[in-house]
């Protein structure tokens, strides 16, 4: 079978709550100490797949990761019942939901050796993040475990912060076609760290064997990174031939343009301009944080959260593009608010992976009857909702491992817990 692209969304964990870990992520600080909604939050994001499978799109997906991470506790000589408040709330994020920073993902045509490569993504800037990539690196090598077809790289090593695919483009006159592979850095962001360094984008483009002339380095605005878009996919979003951003995405827009028209003059740029949605109102909106996707039948949908249809200054320019004409041609809002509180959008919630899915192992891979399957499973175990103080509960702790166990059993995914 031909390479497809195939999304591979994060299941919200059981222990999703509102922490306010994230320095520079707006959502996250607005909404620290608000009770969260785990159980909700969970089937949010399934029926953000089940729409995805209904548009015919291949959908696969990772699993939660243990929470509290005891492992990681122990390595700080603590454990859950003696760690502080701030470290306990970092070792019980769930959040690994948001896929989009797993890894940073090569597809084969661009690669040297053919293959699809893989370099999990050390999330070193935040705390509670920089803990997630063994349980990652363990399912992307089971996921991705066919060697002739995958490589899984080592992490880059601290200090230079990797956020994966959150910081990745990839332009392509089709899916299965070289392409550019675009890494966007950040060097400074006023007030906000800039998570992901040049440092670490050149050794993944070096680690995937990649094309010198077909890798751009891009850096993103110090101003989008000061107004909170913490990751370049709050302002851009890539798929074959289209790059859609804000006009203040990146430092030098015009060079970056040139660049990328050089490679693949088939490149259609849709930019939003700042006199029409301002970097805070995308930012608020999220509307770059959507899923541009080819449709099976042709054309591109944009997939974003339903909180740009609700500002009239996005839904009024987003109309207003849909009537061009242009590649995009359907807007498909989708209902995450859960995980939209804490700063992830549908792009955050799910890894692009283009491959041919025979190539995967198939327990990663959803269709409607496993959604159903995971919903019951969810809808038995996960807690309804958490508030701040439970987080020191060794009842919630409980809880949480059982919801874990029980959803690893019913996708036959025991070797990983
Ligand atoms: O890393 N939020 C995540 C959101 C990640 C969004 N991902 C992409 N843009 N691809 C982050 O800032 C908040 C957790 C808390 O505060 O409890 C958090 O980690």
């Amino acid at each position: 079978m031909a390479l497809v692209e195939i999304n591979f969304d994060g299941i919200i964990g059981p222990s999703h709550n509102y922490a306010g870990l994230s320095l520079g992520n707006l959502a996250s600080a607005k909404n620290a100490g608000r009770i969260s909604q785990p159980r909700a939050a969970a089937l949010q994001g399934l029926e953000k797949m089940r729409a995805n499978i209904r548009l015919g799109l291949v959908q696969g997906a990772f699993l939660p990761q243990r929470r509290p991470n005891t492992v990681w506790l122990e390595q700080l000589a603590t454990d859950p019942a003696h760690a502080d408040t701030v470290l306990l709330a970092n070792a019980m994020s769930a959040s690994s939901m948001w896929t989009a920073n797993a890894a940073t993902v090569s597809p084969a045509p661009d690669t040297a050796d053919g293959r699809c490569h893989l370099t999990p993504a050390n999330l070193v800037t935040m705390p509670h993040r920089s803990h997630e990539w063994p349980e990652t690196m363990a399912q992307l090598k089971v996921a991705f475990g066919n060697t002739e077809h995958f490589a899984i790289h080592e992490p880059v090593p601290a200090p230079f912060g990797d956020e994966g695919a959150a910081n990745f483009m990839r332009l392509a006159p089709r899916h299965g076609e070289p392409g550019i592979e675009i890494f966007v850095y950040g060097e400074s962001g006023g007030p906000f760290p800039a998570r992901q360094h040049l440092v670490a984008s050149q050794a993944v483009a070096r680690k995937h064997g990649l094309d010198p002339a077909k890798t751009v380095f891009a850096e993103q605005s110090p101003a989008a990174i000061a107004a909170g878009a913490f990751h370049n996919d709050v302002v851009a979003v890539a798929n074959e031939t289209v790059l859609f951003c804000h006009e203040q995405a990146f430092t030098d827009r015009d060079t970056v343009f040139a660049e990328l028209r050089a490679i693949m003059p088939e490149t259609v740029i849709v930019e939003v301009p700042a006199d029409r949605v301002s970097l805070e109102e995308a930012i608020r909106t999220y509307l770059f944080n959507a899923q541009l996707v080819t449709l099976p039948e042709g054309g591109m949908a944009l997939i974003l959260p339903t909180e740009s249809q609700e500002s009239e200054a996005v839904w009024t320019w987003l109309q207003e593009m849909i009537a061009t004409n242009g590649p995009i041609r359907k807007l498909i809002p989708v209902d995450v608010r859960q995980s939209m509180a804490n700063g992830g959008g549908p792009a955050c919630l799910r890894l692009r992976v283009l491959a041919d899915p025979a190539t995967i192992d198939p327990r990663f891979l959803m269709d409607e009857a496993k959604l159903d399957h995971v919903a019951q499973v969810i809808g038995a175990t996960w807690p309804e909702t958490i508030d701040g103080d439970a987080l020191a509960d060794p009842a919630l702790w409980d809880r949480i491992a059982a919801a874990h166990t029980a959803l690893y059993n019913a996708l036959s995914l025991n070797e990983l817990i």
